[in-house]
């Protein structure tokens, strides 16, 4: 699925901005078929954002269901020849859009883009009434998974009071989180690029494959270097570019050349679309100890983060993703997870460009009620449709990202039940499914701690071993020595039972800015950097440990509950991005440690 850009060939009109907006706080929209008129009664909403945090109406706030976006939009005559598709880049959970009255599309999954052809329901040169209903509830076959409760409160008349409850830890925030655009392309199009690269010696060579829609008399591909001189060409479909001593892709040093791919008609000779893709050169391998990147074994120091910030929630602000990639470069960091989700596509971009390393992962969390008499891979709950959700997303993802050189694996989810019984045959095929996908990129999954990781059904089918670890915090409080020998211990276990490599994927402590005392204390910033320390220490006495990533970038908001002050406050930057005293002991440790050990 290719990004919407601008070309000789293509435009792309933006529809974000300030659309119309309404809670359906009665669960009556549907029936009363609310995208035949326009919205009664609308206030206004900011797209992208989350609308949780826009008003100071808890209902809306709080709301589970539908909520209803509305705005006109112009189509020029001038695109009449042309083929127009609207993108949403997401919209948390289910999307259904129609224009002009016309139903268009649905789409179920809050993470990922999904897009329509439009012609057939857009006036030309009057105006066109776009209308997307945006319902936030997460059930048993939703990703990630979740129930409602539903009470009765004995008001007069009484009311039905609905409740969303997940297992999760960050706010089920709603709306429409990333830009929604109409771009055009001929009808005979430049429907996908595939790009795989591989080096040698100084050598690169990019394995491509053009696809195209409509007629096509000939697919041509230029390769230009950032100077912009091209380097490598040829006139087929699908083949293969040598580059001589060619500019890898490095974590720190991200070299994008641009693959210029051009469609042909039997029309003539000039091109009918054009379409530029950013593509680095380098090689991802994960071996019995070690990842390696471009043959170099490559450590991961780096954090797990979220789509979280105030008032938008998760609603993409492109001055806060670029702040976090300056101080991600600031601390020294040269990698995070998409915990717990797809991440938008502005930021993958970003993450080529800065030449940061990307776990990315499904929105597979969740999948545990942290119970053992209440197993959740059971026909109830986690079942065959959940699962055929998560084939999806992956097949989703993969066409998604399969181009971004950032990304060096893949995540099949984060802390699954997966010592219940029915886990193995859950993930079994999902996890196979992105390995013949994707041959080029290891496989992992987040186990929830050493013990899960060692006695899991699923461990054995991934090529590298995430693990979770919170002694210290969430178990052993403060008894730093204690917990780290049980780490410790825990850590081997995992390497001698399965001879991978390990990553500590997550491990933290709720830090409130501002709050000191020494000897630590548990929340206080002194404790934060002890228990990171502690942590380090250790991992640095394991030669398979391939990366640390630390819970987490920044404080988050999450659900209320006693264990969360105001949401969870592990972030080695506050919400505001503000660095705790733990940033400092990271930035000094980052910035001398080499991320490339040694060539193999
Ligand atoms: C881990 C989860 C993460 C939580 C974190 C925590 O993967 O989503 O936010 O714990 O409790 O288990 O802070």
């Amino acid at each position: 699925m290719l990004y919407p850009q601008d070309s000789e060939t293509r435009q792309v009109i933006s529809l974000d901005g300030i659309w119309n907006f309404k809670a359906d706080k009665n669960d009556e929209g549907m029936d009363s078929k609310w995208y035949e008129k326009p919205l009664r009664d609308a206030i206004l909403m900011p797209v992208p954002s989350s609308y949780n945090d826009i008003t100071q109406d808890m209902e809306i706030r709080d709301l589970v269901g539908d909520v209803w976006y509305e705005r006109s939009c112009f189509i020029p005559e001038a695109a009449k020849d042309r083929r127009l598709v609207l993108r949403v880049g997401s919209a948390s959970h289910y999307a259904r859009v129609w224009i002009n009255g016309r139903k268009v599309t649905e789409h179920k999954g809050g993470f990922l883009p999904f897009e329509a052809v439009i012609n057939e329901y857009v006036n030309y040169a009057e105006e066109n009434w776009v209308t997307i209903s945006v319902n936030n509830v997460l059930d048993w076959s939703s990703l990630p998974p979740g129930y409602v409760d539903t009470f009765t409160i004995n008001s007069d008349p009484p009311k039905e009071l609905k409740v969303q409850q997940y297992y999760h830890d960050f706010y089920n925030y709603g709306g429409i989180h990333r830009p929604v655009k109409i771009y055009t392309t001929p009808f005979s199009y430049i429907s996908d690029i595939d790009v795989n690269t591989d080096i040698d010696g100084v050598n690169g060579f990019i394995r491509y494959k053009v696809s195209a829609e409509g007629e096509c008399a000939k697919i041509r591909v230029k390769l230009l270097d950032e100077s912009g001189a091209a380097v490598a060409g040829a006139d087929s479909a699908e083949g293969l570019l040598t580059i001589t001593g060619a500019h890898f892709w490095e974590p720190g040093n991200a070299y994008l050349y641009t693959l210029v791919a051009e469609l042909y008609t039997p029309a003539g000779p000039v091109a009918v679309d054009r379409y530029r893709l950013p593509v680095g050169i380098r090689t991802v391998k994960a071996t019995g100890k070690s990842l390696l990147i471009n043959g170099r074994e490559t450590y991961l120091k780096g954090l797990c983060k979220h789509e979280d910030f105030f008032i938008r929630g998760k609603g993409l602000d492109n001055a806060v993703n670029i702040k976090d990639f300056n101080l991600l470069k600031w601390i020294g960091a040269n990698s995070f997870r998409t915990s717990h989700y797809p991440y938008s596509e502005e930021m993958m971009n970003l993450a080529d460009r800065y030449g940061i390393m990307v776990i990315d992962e499904t929105p597979a969390v969740g999948l545990n009620a942290w119970d053992l008499n209440h197993p959740v891979f059971i026909p109830e709950k986690i079942n065959k449709d959940t699962q055929s959700h998560h084939m999806d997303v992956i097949r989703d993802l993969y066409q998604r990202d399969k181009n971004h050189p950032c990304v060096i694996m893949w995540s099949a989810a984060n802390e699954a039940a997966t010592n219940e019984p029915g886990a193995a045959a859950y993930f079994e095929p999902l996890i196979r499914e992105f390995r013949q996908l994707d041959p080029s990129r290891p496989v992992t999954m987040v186990f929830y701690d050493c013990a899960n990781a060692v006695e899991s059904n699923v461990t054995d089918m991934v090529d590298i071993i995430c693990v979770n670890e919170y002694n210290g915090w969430y178990l052993n409080y403060g008894l730093f020595e204690l917990a780290r020998q049980e780490l410790s211990q825990g850590l081997q276990r995992v390497y001698d039972k399965y001879k991978k490599p390990v990553i500590m994927s997550e491990f933290g402590a709720d830090t409130i800015n501002g709050l000191h005392q020494n000897p630590p204390v548990m929340f206080t910033e002194e404790f934060q950097t002890e228990f990171i320390k502690t942590y380090v220490e250790l991992l640095d006495t394991f030669d398979f440990i391939i990366g640390e990533h630390i819970w987490c970038f920044a404080d988050f908001q999450t659900k209320q509950e006693v264990r969360r002050v105001v949401g969870n406050r592990k972030g080695i930057f506050t919400r505001e991005r503000t660095p705790k005293a733990a940033a400092f002991f990271l930035k000094e440790r980052w910035n001398n440690k080499k991320e490339a050990v040694k060539n193999i």
